[in-house]
């Protein structure tokens, strides 16, 4: 049913119905697009802000991208009809409308773009869809072939999505000087200033064939009929009727009537996208419709992507495994690293983690991150709740919200940096903040660490006010009393890394001073949180005490935990109950939920995330970044056999079960699984769909550092893998400061870790002397 190709660069879907909802991603700099293996599509460009140019038939709340996001007959897509002429017979390509059972259906995945091919009625459709690098635009190639092994005659009429653009202003007419149909449109507002603000934009959507079409139609209700968008009436005329939208809903429908003899192959290109009036629209038709410009723009599209290559290659006895790490997870680290997820203003903490997996991929990307995150510090040290990437970028929905773990990412996040790179000289950089005051990168996370010892009760425990990491989690401390039992376990952790920053820096005094803050938040979270076999989440406005064993719901958070392992809180014993009271009560086949038993309804003192649906989301889902939160610590922990066992089940497969409750192909790491696996087993494990999420930087640091164990240090490379004890041996390829590792790990009846490296055995499990350019044979040998 579904099955890598092209040695694992490609994965392809047998079937439009096994997993519905399962789908690719391309992106670029101005736009990204998601398409389900049926057809339908989400496609967002920047100007700034997102925006659409293929709309939903009503109009659409301007909102973030949707977890599980619902899909309906008039949910934008790209659809092919196909009539046979002599019979009147039709079907769609890929799937949808018409959802007539294919003789042949294959969906396939690639880095740089997706495929399909269709055959029913003796015909083959095979469609691709690539982007440029630069430009906002769709670029499809649909090629019709007769495999009927008889002449044949059929019509073929590509349909793509206008949709609903404005109750102020829209229309669309097939124009022949441009080559397509062109809608036009006024994006709705009221404000006087948003006049200025929106002249600018993109209001027009051009759908433009490179080969003259012998017939269009530009209106959707006319297009449609009475038949539905599944048997159009316009299709039970020999031709369409060339109509137009004046106010009416726009819709970009062309037929092609082709005469294929046996055998015998078409090809048709068409180019759909935004653009601001009909200059633009000519010259992206000059600059992309054509074979070789489709050739050229997949050739730059491939040399973007190639940047996106990561720093490990793994051979491990998990070959679903490997074709992940290998193919995929880097290409969505890389996604999050340089677009930002398309946001204007991406959340502090999300922008920050994003780039420390950019520090795996294009370090420099991250080292202007970090230092343009802290030019935007307020004075008192705190980090905002958004970091603003354009000038006149607002801080805006969730940014709106005081969270109060931000300035928690900042050693965290350039800890992998620093131990990647070695550059200790960003911690010199002079960083001017909006004050015009110039302090070093170095000052200023010293204010934001002093922020986090600030920030606390007279416990020692740190404030939540409407939220920490956990976005949803907004009444726990509006009322200015709340603390987060996860921030002040994650404070310590941040402290203790950047003390270890400031020992390296011999500065005496702020290692003490920061060494001393991580100490008394582990005694107040040992003090005040631990439960008896696990830390709480948190103590309310009111002084109750949450995630704790007295709970019927929401008794055990994962983050707590996992922080905790990472700040150095609980002691061996305490570790022990925790990990155990994880393996029973959250782990899943699926994954380890983020907490459990799931919220059923509104609790008033907890907030927002008991509100939505259980399993869902923050509600008790397998929430990956959670969950890898867990992973990562695992390996600091030494605790390999765990770590792999939650990190393989963030991918979806390798059997056909699983795949099938997940719904979703292992090209990406969602944001969740859904979890409330006892509540509700029927649902538990349904992917989310959703590519934007923090997971994947960790999951790139977690095989790095813990997995494979090769994390930089200042000076050198140390070597430390941590392979689950059931697998003999692993290879990886490691690209390191410019040199290569080629690294081959076997078990061995070694007390330590042991290291040779181009035939020396060195004294210990650390290589030094990275030289750029060269590459080296390393063998492992460990316990
Ligand atoms: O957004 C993520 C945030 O981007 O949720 C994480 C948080 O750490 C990330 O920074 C955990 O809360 O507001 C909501 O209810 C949403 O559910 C967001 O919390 C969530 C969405 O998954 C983003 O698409």
């Amino acid at each position: 049913m579904l099955q890598p190709t092209e040695n694992g660069a490609r994965y392809d879907l047998a079937s439009p119905t096994a997993m519905p909802n399962a789908g690719g991603f391309l992106w670029n700099r101005r736009m990204m697009i998601q398409v389900t293996c049926r057809g339908y599509a989400t496609a967002q460009f920047m100007q700034p802000e997102p925006a659409k140019y293929s709309h939903a038939p009503n109009l659409e709340a301007k909102t973030f991208m949707q977890p599980e996001q619902a899909y309906y007959a008039h949910h934008p897509g790209r659809f092919f009809y196909v009539k046979d002429e002599e019979t009147g017979e039709i079907f769609s390509a890929p799937h949808e409308p018409v959802r007539a059972a294919p003789d042949r259906f294959s969906f396939s995945v690639g880095r740089d773009d997706l495929a399909w091919t269709v055959e029913k009625l003796g015909i083959r459709i095979d469609l691709r869809l690539g982007v440029p690098v630069d430009d906002v635009a769709e670029l499809w190639t649909l090629t019709v072939t007769n495999v009927s092994g008889r002449p044949r005659k059929v019509s073929v009429y590509p349909y793509f999505t206008i949709g609903y653009m404005s109750w102020m202003n829209q229309a669309a007419e097939y124009r022949a000087d441009l080559g397509g149909i062109v809608a036009s449109s006024v994006t709705p507002y009221q404000k006087l200033q948003d006049y200025f603000k929106n002249k600018d934009f993109k209001d027009r959507t051009y759908f433009l064939c490179e080969t003259a079409p012998d017939a269009w139609e530009a209106n959707q209700g006319q297009f449609e009929g009475e038949g539905g968008l599944h048997a159009p009436d316009a299709l039970r005329n020999e031709r369409l009727a060339g109509g137009d939208a004046r106010y009416e809903t726009p819709a970009a429908v062309v037929q092609y009537r082709l005469a294929l003899d046996a055998g015998a192959t078409v090809t048709r290109r068409f180019l759909f996208g935004p653009a601001r009036d009909d200059a633009e629209i000519a010259s992206m038709q000059r600059r992309y419709l054509g074979a070789e410009q489709f050739a050229a723009a997949a050739r730059d599209y491939a040399a973007y992507a190639d940047q996106g290559a990561g720093c490990v290659e793994v051979e491990t006895p998990d070959a679903e495994f490997d074709n992940f790490v290998n193919h995929w997870l880097a290409r969505q680290v890389f996604y999050h690293g340089d677009v930002n997820r398309l946001s204007t203003d991406p959340q502090t903490r999300n922008y920050l983690q994003d780039n420390m997996g950019m520090a795996f991929i294009k370090p420099a990307v991250a080292r202007a991150a970090f230092l343009h995150a802290l030019s935007q510090q307020g004075t008192n040290g705190a980090m905002p709740d958004g970091i603003l990437l354009f000038e006149g970028a607002e801080l805006k929905y969730i940014n709106q919200v005081p969270h109060t773990d931000h300035c928690v990412w900042l050693p965290v996040c350039l800890q992998a940096y620093l131990d990647e790179t070695g550059d200790y000289a960003i911690l010199d950089e002079p960083v001017t903040g909006h004050d015009g005051m110039a302090l070093t990168a170095y000052e200023r996370i010293s204010m934001a660490m002093d922020w986090l010892l600030h920030k606390r009760d007279h416990r020692g425990l740190s404030y939540i006010e409407q939220g920490d990491w956990c976005d949803p989690m907004n009444m726990v401390g509006y009322k200015g009393r709340g603390v987060s039992g996860w921030l002040t376990v994650a404070a310590a952790y941040a402290l203790n890394l950047w003390a270890d920053v400031c020992a390296a820096r011999g500065d005496d005094w702020r290692t003490d001073h920061f060494r001393a803050g991580a100490l008394d938040m582990n005694t107040a979270a040992n003090l005040h949180l631990w439960d008896g076999a696990w830390y709480a989440r948190g103590i309310t406005d009111d002084d109750v005490i949450f995630g704790v064993s007295d709970d019927k719901e929401g008794r055990i958070y994962l983050n707590p935990q996992s922080w905790a392992f990472l700040s150095g809180a609980p002691d061996e014993k305490q570790r022990a109950t925790m990990l155990a009271e994880i393996d029973g009560q959250l782990d899943t086949p699926y994954g380890v939920q983020m907490f459990a038993p799931p919220y059923s309804a509104m609790r008033e003192d907890v907030g927002r995330v008991t509100q939505k649906h259980p399993g869902s989301a923050e509600n008790g889902a397998v929430y990956n970044h959670a969950s890898v939160f867990y992973i990562y610590s695992l390996y600091t922990i030494a605790q390999p056999d765990r770590a792999w066992d939650a990190l393989r089940k963030m991918i979806p497969g390798p059997g056909e079960d699983d795949y099938l409750r997940r719904g979703q192909l292992p090209v990406f790491i969602p944001n969740y699984y859904r979890g409330a696996w006892k509540e509700y087993p029927r649902t538990a494990g349904r992917s989310s769909q959703l590519f934007n999420t923090g997971t994947v930087s960790w999951v790139y640091r977690s095989i790095v550092e813990g997995l494979c164990g090769l994390k930089g240090d200042a000076a050198g490379l140390v070597v430390n893998p941590q392979l689950p004890s059931h697998w003999p041996s692993m290879r990886v390829r490691r690209v390191f400061r410019g040199a290569t590792f080629d690294v081959s790990v076997t078990r061995g009846a070694v007390e330590r870790t042991t290291v040779v490296c181009d035939g020396q055995t060195l004294p210990e499990a650390r290589i030094g002397g990275i030289e750029a350019g060269r590459t080296c044979r390393v063998e492992v040998t460990v316990p």
